[in-house]
């Protein structure tokens, strides 16, 4: 089944929050953000900007009536700062004007004085400095204080990866319209409706019941809206409360990428051993998690790094610590991946590094170390339905990545200046929010008197084609035509306390809320059904808009049976509950069960590097990916193509800077390079490995969201094979993203510890 929103997509029918039909009145919000990156507020000189043409209201800190506090997770984020900034971007003032245009020129007038303190961009620094977010924790197996003593190699380095914006086509946005005694209706483009609606309810100073919610699509998330698109919506509710007037606040793409948090930088220490046959006895790491100027998700990003420091290789001893480093740039925030790419980019530099060190096959090591049922995870949970060593086979069966190397071997001895590498990327990545409670969801289902069916849940449909999943369990269940049904807006008044749409899982869990919802009309409708056809409940079958008695098809089709069920007064509506069975955590040993189960698969990357130039481009990347059993297989291979690529961005190309004043010096897309059509791969493969899959995976289909984005980190290996067939003696600092001015420079440079005269080739 194509996806539901493919018709309006590519017409331009569908609806986002700057396409919602403006009220005659409606006002625009406008946000004065901080220049500096540390100050305190001197003072704040808001005349020239009331008296601009335009201008209704500036508000400030002292205008808000509840609590100006948006910290999720810890509360250490002001809304809008009172004496002190602490990040370039950090919004301060909230100008209310009658159009977008005289909101901003009024923005540009607004005068302030400011006495500007220390800066710190460098996460090491900030750890030097104990300006931590939190203490810092550790995940243990084993001893490998001990083990290191039986390790016949023992490697040790450092691997840094940067950020990453989100770059949703659609930047952060909402709509708050006035309702009767004080209720506020927000259009958001959120996550997180439910976030949106608490923590707007803080900062207003009235109850969640008076703030309704509601999201009908998203152009793209990425992670980016799941906690931060919660500012913007309390601008605009703000906003709208102090004016009574229909608010609106969309950024522009500058103000976006200044204003709002990236994939969080990581720089981190690692030291790996190994015995004599290459199994990996020993791992310790200390990652150093750039947290950026508050807390915002980086607890939990944290986390999941430490979960992932593994990749998908069995450690018997491991200590894995993790620092989360408060600096003076935006905080930073969910990216697809949630800090698992950061934590399993480490492992990998350090297998990569083992590789070179002893001079053989980085894969001989990574089959070595592939993780088989039974092992036990760092965090305690054991193994099962492992699909890793199938999933490496199966990419040897498809795709033997031995002749690609080889092949690659004999191009690299007949030309000198052109390289090709080649490195395979195995990941495993755990499926649940990590955070036990936050498993849970509800829906929404109602028959309608004609046939016709509306689902709510909350999910939040951001293009990753959620909806279509909904609705194909709708259909699936009642057995009846597509067609039949209707997704609804995500809406906190239909469907509340939702988790946000994040973590892969939204199918999962509102899919299984959906299938409980729509079971249990089943049920009603089969009594109904049996009563009609003078049979029992279990002798009835809906099959394709009928109903079999006995597998004998009957007169009685879907929209009578729903007539008949209503004529006789019962219920055709179902609110369910669902909530992950059997996960748990506990932080005080930093062991349990915490996922419901995990998503494997195995790449091959394939790259050319010009080594006169430094640029570079992907030939094939070519996947076995763990499907179980797809439930939309279009769906599901467009989520492993984008995450491919936007992990390849990451890896290469994309550059997220600040300067040492904590200014954003990639502020624009013309200094921020995503991959575009000519930087994607030439061809990408997918194999669909399919396998049993979960009993926790709605209808057995694997969670897909987050897991390919992994891949992308065999472009950064494969990109050093190739610099290092053209300079075996390259002086390689292992530092995403490896930008072409990076191998440039690595293609030239000269070892310190192996100096040689002429670079090979
Ligand atoms: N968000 C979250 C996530 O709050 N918890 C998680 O574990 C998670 N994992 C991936 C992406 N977003
Ligand atoms: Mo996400 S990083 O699943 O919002």
């Amino acid at each position: 089944m194509k996806n539901i929103d493919s018709k309006t997509h590519t017409r331009g029918e569908s609806i986002y929050v700057d396409d919602i039909p403006m009220t005659a009145g409606t006002l625009f919000a406008a946000v004065y953000d901080s220049p500096f990156a540390h100050a305190k507020i001197v003072s704040l000189q808001l005349e020239d900007a009331l008296a601009s043409e335009g201008v209704v209201k500036i508000l400030t800190y002292k205008d808000i009536p509840g609590d100006n506090q948006i910290g999720g997770i810890i509360p250490d984020e002001p809304l809008l700062a009172e004496d002190t900034v602490d990040f370039c971007g950090m919004p301060v003032a909230i100008v209310i004007a009658k159009s977008e245009e005289a909101g901003h020129a009024a923005v540009k007038k607004i005068k302030a004085e400011y006495k500007q303190l220390p800066v710190i961009t460098d996460p090491r620094e900030a750890a030097r400095q104990n300006k931590l977010i939190m203490p810092p924790r550790t995940f243990q197996i084993g001893d490998s204080d001990t083990a290191w003593k039986n390790c016949a190699h023992i490697i040790e380095g450092r691997a840094d990866s940067g950020g990453q914006e989100h770059l949703y086509i659609e930047t952060q946005g909402a709509y708050a319209v006035p309702q009767e005694n004080g209720k506020i209706k927000i259009y958001s483009s959120t996550q997180g409706p439910t976030a949106v609606q608490r923590t707007t309810a803080r900062v207003l100073g009235i109850p969640m019941n008076k703030i309704e919610v509601d999201v009908t699509r998203l152009g793209g998330g990425f992670g980016g809206k799941e906690d931060q698109a919660t500012t913007w919506a309390i601008v605009a509710a703000l906003s709208s409360m102090h004016t009574n007037r229909h608010v609106k606040c969309i950024l522009h793409r500058m103000e976006d990428m200044r204003m709002t948090g990236k994939r969080h930088p990581y720089t981190s220490d690692f030291k790996i051993g190994f015995d004599k046959d290459l199994k990996i006895l020993a791992y310790e790491t200390t990652f150093y998690q750039d947290a950026g100027a508050a807390a915002d998700l980086s607890p939990a990003v944290l986390e999941r790094t430490l979960f992932h420091a593994n990749n998908t290789y069995y450690l018997p001893n491991a200590k894995v610590t993790a620092y989360s480093c408060k600096t003076n740039v935006p905080p930073n925030t969910a990216f697809r991946g949630f800090g698992g790419p950061q934590g399993m980019f480490v492992i990998e530099a350090a297998i990569a590094k083992t590789a070179e060190i002893l001079k053989i096959d980085k894969a001989v090591i990574q089959e070595k170390n592939l993780l088989k049922n039974g092992d036990l995870f760092h965090y305690g949970q054991t193994t099962t339905g492992c699909e890793a060593q199938n999933c490496w086979d199966n990419t040897k069966k498809q795709f033997d990545p031995d002749k690609l190397k080889a092949e690659a071997k004999s191009f690299n001895s007949k030309n000198k200046f052109v390289k090709k590498g080649i490195a395979i990327m195995p990941i495993c990545f755990g499926i649940s929010f990590t955070k036990t409670l936050m498993n849970q969801a509800r829906a929404l289902v109602h028959v309608y008197t004609d046939g016709s069916v509306a689902v709510s849940t909350g999910a939040v449909e951001m293009g990753q084609g959620v909806n279509t999943k909904m609705l194909q369990v709708a259909a699936s269940i009642f057995s009846i035509d597509p067609s039949r049904v209707r997704i609804e807006s995500t809406n906190t008044t239909r469907v509340a306390n939702t988790s946000p749409s994040a973590a892969s899982a939204t199918a999962d869990l509102n899919g299984k809320a959906t299938e409980l919802a729509c079971k249990a009309i089943l049920a009603r409708l089969k009594k109904r059904a049996a009563i009609e056809l003078s049979g029992t409940e279990n002798e009835i079958e809906i099959k394709d808009e009928f109903v079999y008695i006995n597998g004998v098809h009957s007169n009685l089709n879907w929209s009578k049976l729903v007539m008949s069920c209503y004529l006789n007064r019962e219920s055709l509506s179902e609110s369910a509950h669902y909530a992950t069975p059997g996960i748990h955590f506990d932080g005080t040993k930093e062991k349990g069960e915490p996922f419901a189960y995990h998503v494997y698969g195995t790449s091959v990357f394939e790259v050319t590097v010009d080594c006169l130039r430094g640029i570079y481009s992907f030939d094939s990347v070519k996947v076995v990916h763990d499907f179980g059993k797809s439930m939309n297989t279009i769906i599901d291979r467009g989520q492993i193509e984008g995450g491919i690529v936007q992990g390849i961005g990451w890896m290469t190309m994309e550059e997220v800077l600040y300067n040492k004043d904590g200014k954003l010096l990639t502020n624009a897309l013309s200094t921020y390079k995503v991959p575009d059509i000519y930087s994607v791969p030439k061809e990408i493969i997918i194999h669909a490995l399919e396998t049993p899959g979960s009993e926790k995976a709605i209808f057995n289909s694997k969670a897909v969201g987050e897991p390919p984005l992994m891949y992308g980190i065999g472009a950064y290996f494969a990109i050093r094979d190739a610099v290092l067939a053209f300079n075996p003696d390259a002086e390689l600092p292992i530092s995403a993203p490896f930008t072409p001015e990076k191998v440039l420079m690595g293609l030239y440079s000269e070892s310190k510890s192996r100096r040689t005269a002429e670079p090979q080739g």
